[in-house]
């Protein structure tokens, strides 16, 4: 069976998810342990980030090359276009979704979370010992501010995350007046990209990912309670419905840690 080496608070692992469903694919969840793990993950993969596929021996890092992979490997359901301009807006798109959505999501939500405690509490591992989650939450929000500038967490730095991020969702909503999907008259690599990476705006009411349920459906303010941005929240909403396991469902939804604990921690 495929195995998804992941974090299950991670956005670049919820596209992967996200394709995995689509495509009806069976697989297992390996969770992996911020810190620990991750070097149980660079024995395996050569590198430390997740999420990483394995399919019998290979194993693949990177979402953009596992999604590549899965579409070639298993091309039922395919999620990159044939039709030339459909494939370009598609891997465009795609590269978008990850490099401006991804990772100002994350760079906003860490803003949003610098405001409320509770919120970001509620967003560590969810493996992460409580002890460890009461004492992240009882750091100051200016500490953690502080501790944020210079590597790009800063709030000049959120607000231009916002800034972005509110063009990104303009542009979204725009694309989606008329038309079901992204790039072409089906869904594609471009929708799970922008679906799974825009997770850290707002996180998916029902119950698809294991976090804790005090964040489900909560989001960065500003931007996730904005009416601006409804259709395109209304759209991912659909997408999830249409496409997407609820997490109880099945049995593909196994986490088994990869190493028995955390020595670092991770906001994700
Ligand atoms: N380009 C990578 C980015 C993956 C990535 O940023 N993963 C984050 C989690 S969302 C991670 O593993 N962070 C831990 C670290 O960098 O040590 C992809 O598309 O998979």
């Amino acid at each position: 069976m495929l195995e998804l080496y992941q974090f299950e608070g991670s956005h670049y692992s919820e596209k992967v998810r996200l394709i995995l469903d689509y495509k009806n694919l069976p697989y297992r969840k390996v969770g992996v342990i911020p810190g620990v793990g991750q070097l149980d993950l660079f024995r395996l993969s050569g590198q430390y980030q997740v999420p990483v596929l394995r399919d019998g021996d290979e194993v693949i890092p990177d979402s953009t090359a596992i999604a590549k992979y899965l579409d070639a490997k298993y091309p039922e359901r395919p999620i990159i276009p044939n039709d030339p301009k459909e494939k370009g807006l598609c891997l465009m798109m795609e590269a978008w979704a990850d490099e401006s959505i991804g990772l100002n999501a994350r760079k906003a939500m860490i803003g949003a979370f610098n405001q409320h405690p509770n919120f970001r509490k509620a967003i560590l591992p969810v493996a992460a010992p409580d002890f460890l989650k009461h004492i992240i939450g009882a750091i100051p929000a200016e500490v953690l501010s502080f501790l944020g500038t210079g590597v790009g967490f800063g709030a000049d730095a959120v607000k231009a995350a916002h800034n972005i991020l509110n063009q990104n969702l303009e542009a979204l909503c725009l694309l989606l007046e008329d038309s079901p999907y992204l790039a072409a008259e089906y869904p594609t690599l471009a929708d799970f990209a922008v679906a799974g990476l825009s997770m850290y705006l707002k996180f998916p009411a029902d119950n698809y990912i294991d976090l804790p349920e005090s964040i489900c459906g909560k989001g960065v303010p500003g931007l996730a309670d904005n009416p601006a941005y409804r259709l395109f929240f209304d759209w991912r909403d659909r997408l999830y419905a249409d496409y997407r396991r609820l997490k109880t469902s099945g049995k593909s939804a196994t986490v088994s840690p990869i190493s028995p604990t955390p020595n670092s921690i991770s906001i994700e």
